[in-house]
């Protein structure tokens, strides 16, 4: 059976294509910069924005039309699956990401939402076997039960932290069954209303304890997935200790996490902390921690993380120039990490979507491709710190000079000249390439 009868494969049919249903830009086996398409993108399809979110906002019921509901929970999440594949396979799709609670229901107690999670990925996992299609990541989600209201691993409640391990621990069974390789903790709830009644130093020393937690249950059923943290600075949360990339870095260092963790961006999380995609994935890579991508976008007149499809090619193509400047985001990848607009209801726009946001993310890739071949961005700068690579400056850089020689040199100094950047002209160059 299947669920989208009038989708065939997505097949790549080039710019003058007039049929909605085929990619024009990406190409999965063109080779850019030395490897084919999809293994530098190795994008990935996320189960709640595709199979569980149903169109309703905080003032509005749903609006999508889906047709996987059966007539049990189990049914549906079961149906789901079969939808899921079938959504992959036509993408091309090679990877997928899900929380426990999108993929099946929790049921009464935690022993019935492990037995449902035992039949789903069981289903799951043919489907892999069969397809050769591979989890990028999966999540608990900590964040939706009415238990996590406080926190989940920064909870004030013990037992809530320990449900919180116990789901902790079935993701990375799941992990194992499915061979995840990475690991994701996003900590929607980890954060505090007040002060007031916030011991800020306590919950996060217990968020690291979870975490290290994990890091010796994968060692002890050998299974070591890339762990990920995914920074936002609110949303649920009023302030989520995660803020941004260079505030979950120094939590990973003040634990010592390094070896274990990386980090897992989000473009519509980036603008959230008011940074841009590329200011966190810089931060990222220059401090070795780049690990994985959740690819979508905001708005730039909503203050609130609206997940759309990632059409924007300009700042698509600065993200793959990280990408690349990175040497590339395996064993992470591209996760849609975006959701269809409440006015796109119909089954056929989850295809429409993900063709948008992969199309974008193969121009970004082909930009960016260029923009390193040309060295666009490495004369520029070579240029601009032209004067650290000679006379003091080169002695500065190989610390040769002190305050006290530094001021010697100053006093000798005549006229110093500043450069003008050319911005302007700098950035109508770069628009040459996004065309
Ligand atoms: C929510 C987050 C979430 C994580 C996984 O804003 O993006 O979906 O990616 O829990
Ligand atoms: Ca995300
Ligand atoms: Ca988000």
């Amino acid at each position: 059976m299947s669920y989208f009868p009038n989708v065939a494969k997505i097949q790549y049919e080039g710019t003058k294509t007039k049929n909605p249903f085929a990619f024009r830009h990406y190409n999965p086996e063109e080779v850019v910069a030395g490897k084919t398409m999809k293994e530098h993108l190795r994008f990935a399809v996320a189960y709640w924005h595709t199979m569980t979110q149903d169109g309703s906002d905080p003032f509005g019921n749903p609006t999508n039309q889906r047709t996987w509901f059966g007539a049990t929970e189990m049914e549906t999440a079961r149906n789901r699956v079969e939808a899921f594949f079938e959504i992959l396979e036509k993408l091309g799709a090679e990877y997928f990401c899900f929380h426990d609670v999108d993929i099946a229901p929790e049921g009464d107690s935690l022993e019935e939402f492990y037995q449902n999670l035992d039949e789903i990925t069981d289903l799951i996992k043919e489907h892999m076997d069969r397809t050769g299609i591979k989890l990028l990541w999966n999540t608990a989600n900590m964040f939706s039960h009415p238990r996590y209201v406080n926190g989940a691993a920064s909870t004030n409640n013990a037992d809530v932290f320990a449900y919180a391990a116990a789901q902790v621990k079935k993701g990375l069974d799941i992990s194992k069954k499915l061979g995840g390789e990475n690991y994701v903790f996003w900590g929607g709830r980890e954060g505090y209303e007040t002060l007031l009644n916030t011991d800020m130093g306590f919950e996060q020393d217990n968020i690291a304890r979870l975490f290290k937690m994990a890091i010796a249950y994968g060692e002890k059923i050998g299974h070591k997935p890339q762990f990920l943290l995914e920074p936002k600075p609110k949303e649920p949360s009023k302030h989520q200790y995660d803020f941004d990339a260079a505030t979950t870095l120094q939590f990973i260092q003040k634990y010592g996490l390094e070896g274990d963790f990386k980090l897992n961006l989000e473009a519509n999380h980036a603008t959230l902390a008011g940074h841009t995609f590329e200011h966190e994935i810089e931060v990222a890579r220059i401090n070795h921690a780049l690990g994985s991508l959740d690819a979508n976008q905001g708005d730039v007149l909503l203050g609130w993380d609206t997940d759309e499809f990632p059409t924007n090619v300009y700042d698509v193509t600065l993200a793959m120039y990280g990408v690349l400047e990175n040497g590339g985001i395996a064993p992470g990848g591209i996760n849609f990490d975006s959701k269809v607009r409440r006015s796109s209801f119909e089954m056929e726009d989850l295809f429409l979507a993900h063709i948008a946001g992969m199309d974008t993310f193969a121009r970004g890739l082909k930009a960016a491709a260029k923009l390193k071949e040309d060295r666009f961005f490495d004369d520029l700068k070579e240029k601009r710190y032209a004067s650290f690579h000679e006379g003091i400056g080169e002695k500065i850089i190989s610390d040769q000079e002190d305050l006290e020689s530094l001021t010697e040199y100053a006093l000798g100094l005549k006229d110093i000249k500043v450069e003008s950047s050319h911005i302007e002209y700098v950035k109508s160059c770069l628009n040459d390439y996004l065309v």
